[in-house]
């Protein structure tokens, strides 16, 4: 048997374990996603306008740190094990990481929580961003920050793995699925320094009392610098799924391996140096910076345009060895009916839009029509929340039996979950872009204002509330029926076998093809990180110039001075 949990039970347990965390974030992050939906469109409003913000934040974090980075985690597991053919160098290590996110988890989550009530102290109504003045409990960032180094143990136990297996394979090409973990994790170790300094040396001992007041604009610039890269933390394992997996279940094979790992590495150079862009219109950071960030932005929407035309082609491929003619014939010859193909395709093509809507939000003047109104929410509900999200429930579809034994309950439960999933989308995705361009609010309970009507281009407001509220509906329909087959599945309830097709076809064009520099890992972190100090030195030296390291009054030198006795202070404590 071909199975991976037959060849690898120590790792798929692991793995396992991140998808069951993953999915149970789901589902708390869907529910309050519903919530939300029907309060600000005001169809039922269950909670208070003041505990919107404690949903939203519980929504935002379920959704975008809990759900995706467990599940890409536990995918990555496979990924590495798979593809390089062996163990853990030591599981006892990757339980570790595993426990260390879930420690992390249950202090952020108890904090989160805490907002509902009044009993404790613990509180983090501060929304996905945590930006300052906005302040939740010490366990909050703690939590976070536990969070995240657990993510940074797990990518040392992947390199390990890499490192052993180049050590017995000289001169040989890194797998393209171990490939694109590296990179990848190169990424997220550049783009976390942001967030671990914004939090460790400025937020925290803001929280914990330990200093007055924080530089907003400089914990805001840092969050960005690492809240831009993570969403391609969260796409790019989406994208390893688009590039191994739906080649083989389209009937054909990857386009190009060397294409894929060039696409990989553009992420790792450009992912970070674009974060300004999200400050487009923030006071205090020069517009000639601003338009570096853009600059670099138009160059990072290479890869995903790459990673279109390759996946497309190899879509194709498939489809034309399936018996499929024409130019767009051959679309009828894909296995429409198979959910896991359905599910990922959809999510592509829901892709292309959301990508334009990026665009958009990219240009610094466009940026001032959408900014801070539901347009924004209505591109992350395309990418991270279809692009992503929907890969990520469909390529289940073919995963779960892999890391499970149990084939999947019902194939046309699959398809009718995937199909909702879609179709709440295009309800909600469109809805919110169209709203935002009437000048709609985001991160609002109530967007309703005295002598104000928001004036839409086409139909009318109501009918855009209604198509939000019947989206998030859908949207929890479906996410209901996932969680439901999800149990079923897992349970083997039906006891379907699992079909023994864990093996991942040849490129078309392998990786001989590729340049041997592109396995050069050192270079391109290398100028990964010259990129970075390009862009972010100079904003970052003229923000701490004008308003200190935390907050207004000083100067450089001055709060250079206040910020090194703060670091020694406890160290002199200790000595005294
Ligand atoms: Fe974004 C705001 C710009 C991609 C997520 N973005 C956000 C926020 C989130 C987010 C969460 O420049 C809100 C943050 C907040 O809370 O304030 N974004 C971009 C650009 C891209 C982009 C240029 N975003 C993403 C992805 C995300 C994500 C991916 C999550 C996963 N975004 C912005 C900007 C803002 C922003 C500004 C700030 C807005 C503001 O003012 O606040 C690009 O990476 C997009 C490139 C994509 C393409 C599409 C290629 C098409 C493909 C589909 C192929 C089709 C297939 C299917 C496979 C060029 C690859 C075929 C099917 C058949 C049947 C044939
Ligand atoms: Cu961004």
């Amino acid at each position: 048997m071909n199975l991976f949990v037959d060849r690898y039970p120590d790792e798929a347990r692991v793995v396992r374990a991140a998808l069951a965390s993953s999915f149970l974030a789901l589902l708390i992050g869907g529910i309050m996603g519903l919530i939300q939906g029907l309060h600000r469109t005001g169809y039922l409003q269950i909670i208070q306008d003041s505990t919107y913000y404690t949903v939203l934040s519980l929504h935002g974090v379920a959704m975008v740190l809990l759900f995706t980075i467990y599940f890409l985690v536990g995918f990555f597991q496979w990924a590495v094990t798979d593809s390089l053919d062996r163990s853990s160098e030591d599981i006892r290590f990757t339980n570790l990481w595993y426990i260390l996110m879930v420690a992390g988890t249950l202090m952020a989550t108890a904090a989160l929580l805490g907002g509902f009530t009044d009993a404790t102290n613990l509180e983090a109504d501060v929304l996905y961003t945590f930006y300052a003045p906005l302040e939740a409990h010490p366990i909050f960032y703690i939590g976070l920050v536990t969070f995240i180094i657990g993510t940074w143990l797990a990518g040392v136990d992947w390199f390990r793995s890499w490192w052993a297996w180049k050590q017995e394979h000289p001169g040989e090409r890194t797998p393209l699925r171990a490939f694109m973990v590296m990179t990848t994790m190169l990424m997220w170790y550049l783009a976390t320094i942001g967030v671990a300094a914004a939090i460790l040396f400025f937020i925290l001992p803001w929280s914990l009392g330990l200093v007055d007041g924080v530089n907003s604009l400089l914990t805001r610039t840092l969050f960005w610098f690492f809240g831009h890269p993570v969403v391609y933390f969260w796409l790019m394992p989406a994208y390893m799924m688009w590039y191994v997996i739906l080649p083989k279940l389209s009937g054909g094979r990857l386009f190009s391996d060397p294409l894929a790992r060039i696409v990989f590495v553009l992420f790792l150079l450009l992912s970070v140096p674009t974060g300004i862009h999200h400050q487009y219109v923030d006071p205090g950071i020069a517009e000639g910076f601003k338009f570096v960030a853009m600059t670099n932005t138009m160059f990072l929407l290479l890869p995903s345009l790459l990673t279109a035309f390759t996946v497309v082609a190899s879509m194709e491929h498939g489809a034309k060895q399936r018996g499929g003619t024409g130019r767009l014939g051959w679309l009828r010859a894909l296995p429409w009916n198979n959910p896991a193909f359905t599910g990922m395709a959809l999510a592509g093509l829901m892709f292309a839009a959301a990508g334009f809507s990026g665009m958009v939000n990219a240009g610094m003047n466009l940026n001032y029509v959408v900014h801070n109104t539901l347009w924004v929410p209505g591109h992350f509900h395309l990418t991270v929340g279809t692009a992503v999200a929907l890969t990520f429930m469909a390529g289940t579809y073919w995963f779960l039996p892999q890391i499970t034994g149990n084939g999947v309950f019902s194939k046309r439960l699959g398809l009718v979950q995937v199909l909702l999933w879609f179709l709440g989308m295009v309800f909600m995705g469109n809805a919110m872009h169209r709203a935002g361009l009437a000048g709609v609010p985001r991160r609002t309970a109530d967007p309703v204002y005295d002598g104000v009507t928001f004036d839409t281009a086409l139909g009318s407001i109501n009918e855009l509330r209604l198509q939000i509220a019947l989206g998030s509906v859908i949207l929890t329909v479906s996410l209901l029926l996932f969680m439901a087959h999800l149990f079923l599945s897992w349970f083997d309830v039906a006891s379907n076998p699992a079909p023994d097709n864990g093996t991942i076809p040849e490129a078309l064009s392998g990786p001989e093809n590729a340049p041997v520099v592109l396995e050069n890992l050192r270079l391109w972190t290398g100028i990964a990180l010259l990129l970075i100090v390009l862009t972010y030195v100079l904003p970052i030296t003229s923000i701490v110039s004008s308003n200190g390291f935390f907050g207004p009054a000083g100067t450089l030198v001055g709060t250079l001075y206040e910020f090194g006795v703060w670091l020694v202070s406890p160290l002199a404590g200790v000595i005294a």
